[in-house]
């Protein structure tokens, strides 16, 4: 906004309103989906300026870019968090600098909840109980035999492995048939999910493997392209079911010809939500804490082609 005096760090924007965005890296076409759905938001026709900086998947460098953002005086931090905890002292020097945070994606654990004013993002238990509620369908005929999981997940402490992960356990509780046979980080990527599918069948062997759950598409993507190397069948019809998260119009492809028999939405477009929250902020309206943003469920049974050519991602 507009400033009387400018500090040392401060540029002159204008009258734009200044809005720095923290994105933990780009490990994922989910996260350029992301990327793209706050830039398109926040235009220079809107009366904004975007200042995004990519934390290369470690914590420490995203805590530097949240305190290059407060040096500059930015007006809004958006910072989606590559893990839960940790951001206790970062976000209290932006609320001591009086700059509002908007967490969005992931979530953070905090001490004290004043530290950030609002999170949008995905509510990823009920993402995980989509998954696993959908994976039961599929297993229903073979409630008698063991189950064996290969457990691909995120990266660990981030809300949306903890979520995707915390419902497959307690599945695996509550059916005692089903076995977590390996339970490895992808840390979200395709290159690491091909790593641990790959090691898993040659350790298992192909007839010991039912499920893997893959806690984001581009691990699915790389166990698929493990299993297509060892010449592993997998779908509806029969072998390896697949489950995934994120439902990238190429997963959703798969899933509708029955390759990944669970795809749970999570939804990226979240850009318009974080426009609409700092907008009230700047009219000096108060804006829900929580805003979670719409998502569904897909299997072969309820994907039509419309479906995923609106996804555009
Ligand atoms: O599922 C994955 C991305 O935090 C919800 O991060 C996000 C996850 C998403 O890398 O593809």
């Amino acid at each position: 906004g507009e400033k009387a005096s400018l500090g040392v760090f401060e540029e002159d924007n204008g009258n734009l309103v200044v809005v720095g965005f923290s994105q933990p890296g780009a490990e994922s076409a989910w996260r350029v989906a992301l990327t793209d759905s706050v830039k398109e938001n926040f235009t220079e026709e809107r009366g904004y300026k975007l200042i995004y900086k990519d934390g290369r998947s470690k914590q420490d460098s995203q805590i530097k870019d949240i305190r290059t953002f407060i040096q500059q005086g930015v007006d809004y931090i958006i910072i989606s968090p590559i893990v839960e905890t940790g951001w206790d002292t970062v976000l209290s020097e932006a609320k001591d600098a009086g700059i509002p945070v908007i967490i969005c994606d992931r979530n953070v654990v905090v001490e004290n909840e004043s530290l950030y004013t609002a999170f949008v993002g995905s509510d990823f238990t009920a993402e995980g109980e989509y998954a696993v509620s959908n994976l039961e369908k599929y297993l229903q005929n073979d409630e008698d035999g063991e189950i064996n999981i290969v457990h691909i997940q995120g990266t660990i402490g981030s809300s949306a492995q903890l979520g995707r992960t915390k419902a497959l356990e307690d599945a695996v509780k509550k059916h005692t048939n089903w076995n977590i046979v390996v339970q490895d980080c992808g840390e979200f990527t395709k290159a690491k999910g091909r790593e641990i599918m790959a090691q898993a069948i040659e350790e298992l062997g192909t007839e010991t493997i039912d499920v893997v759950y893959c806690e984001n598409d581009e691990e699915a993507y790389g166990a698929i392209q493990a299993m297509n190397e060892a010449g592993v069948e997998y779908g509806n019809k029969g072998g390896i079911k697949i489950v995934s998260f994120d439902a990238m119009n190429s997963a959703l492809v798969l899933c509708m010809n029955g390759h990944i028999s669970v795809e749970v939405e999570c939804n990226p477009l979240q850009g318009p939500y974080i426009y609409n929250l700092i907008s009230r902020l700047e009219k000096g309206n108060a804006v829900p804490k929580i805003t979670y943003v719409h998502e569904e469920c897909f299997t072969a049974d309820n994907l039509e082609p419309e479906i995923i050519e609106k996804r555009r991602f």
